[in-house]
């Protein structure tokens, strides 16, 4: 097994800028100036951190936990809250940090993609085939959409960016089939990793949800292994209608990890922490813009600082 390097160095997300501020500013008036923790700032707390898509669930469990510790040092400060709080998220949310793994002796190591549309997947194929390929691995590129017209072309693009061959019949062309033979061309061609894109469909429609699962059966004809990892991808932009999306394709696609995009922007990612608290997913990578360096490790502590330290800052 070898693991895709990563620069850890450069984790930090940015995008989870908007929902931090939103939380510090929900607070805002009982914060300035408030030390002391009494009920009506915790209901506060709670509508907020609800209100940013942490869900009821995590939200008290955090509160919870913060609350016990700051009893435990006697302490019953702001400040000390805020702390509590911090690492109960890092402590949810430490399982989560996991990398994915590439094991050589699975020739070729498939891992799907699938994900709503527009979520990022043709994007995320191109930045992993292009961390994979700096990781020493060779990858080939499956364009298993065959319902857009310009989606090959997209992916294609990114082949020439990464400089990987892609594999691609004509639109309406069969999916499973087209995913079937690029994982053959890279037996063939003796390549590591085959990244196989897919159409976006939403979560409840159920017909092209149940395409999903014969693209696995498919796969796993070719190899009883197949599918190594699927991949969710998310668009970290989206509220809390991310969790579902999360709960429907781990059931029919069986999901292995996350990826959640997006985070460069206006995101706002706090379903992120519900939906690993549910599902036990890892997220394996954040998106973080539209360059070939933009996929990051995901890191408790720097998305838990993330959402949580403008409370530290209003302090
Ligand atoms: N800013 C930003 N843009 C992203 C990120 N990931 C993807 N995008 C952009 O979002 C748009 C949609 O990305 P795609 O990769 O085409 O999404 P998709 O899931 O393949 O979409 P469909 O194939 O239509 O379902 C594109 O313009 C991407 O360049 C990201 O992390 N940050
Ligand atoms: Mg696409």
């Amino acid at each position: 097994m070898s693991k895709i390097t990563r620069d850890m160095g450069e984790s930090r997300s940015s995008g989870l800028k908007k929902t931090r501020d939103r939380i510090a500013q929900g607070l805002g008036a009982l914060l300035l100036g408030q030390k002391e923790v009494d009920e009506a700032l915790l209901k506060r707390l709670k509508a907020c951190l609800i209100s940013a898509d942490l869900g009821a669930s995590v939200t008290s469990h955090i509160i919870e936990q913060a609350i016990q510790q700051t009893r435990r040092q006697s302490l019953n400060s702001l400040p000390a809250l805020v702390e509590g709080l911090r690492l109960a998220l890092v402590n949810k949310l430490k399982p989560a940090e996991k990398s994915l793994t590439v094991d050589r002796l699975q020739k070729p190591f498939t891992i799907l993609l699938v994900g709503v549309n527009g979520a990022g997947k043709t994007a995320t194929a191109g930045k992993l085939g292009h961390s994979l390929i700096q990781a020493g691995f060779s990858v080939l590129l499956a364009a298993g959409d065959t319902f857009r017209a310009a989606a090959v072309e997209q992916l294609a693009s990114w082949g020439r960016r990464i400089n990987s061959p892609v594999i691609s019949q004509q639109t309406g062309s069969d999916a499973a089939a087209v995913i079937f033979d690029a994982m053959s061309a890279a037996r063939t061609r003796a390549i590591d990793v085959v990244l196989a894109d897919t159409s976006g469909r939403l979560h409840n429609k159920e017909g092209l949800m149940d395409e999903l699962g014969k693209i696995r059966r498919i796969m796993t004809k070719f190899d009883s292994q197949a599918p190594h990892e699927v991949l969710l991808v998310l668009d970290g932009t989206t509220g809390r209608n991310g969790l579902q999306q999360v709960l429907k394709f781990q059931q029919v696609a069986r999901v292995s990890g996350l990826v959640i995009n997006k985070l460069d922007g206006t995101a706002k990612g706090g379903f992120l922490a519900e939906a690993v608290s549910q599902t036990g997913l890892p997220v394996y990578y954040l998106g973080v813009g539209e360059g070939l360096n933009d996929l990051k490790p995901f890191s408790a502590e720097d998305y838990a600082e993330e959402l949580l330290g403008g409370l530290r800052e209003n302090k």
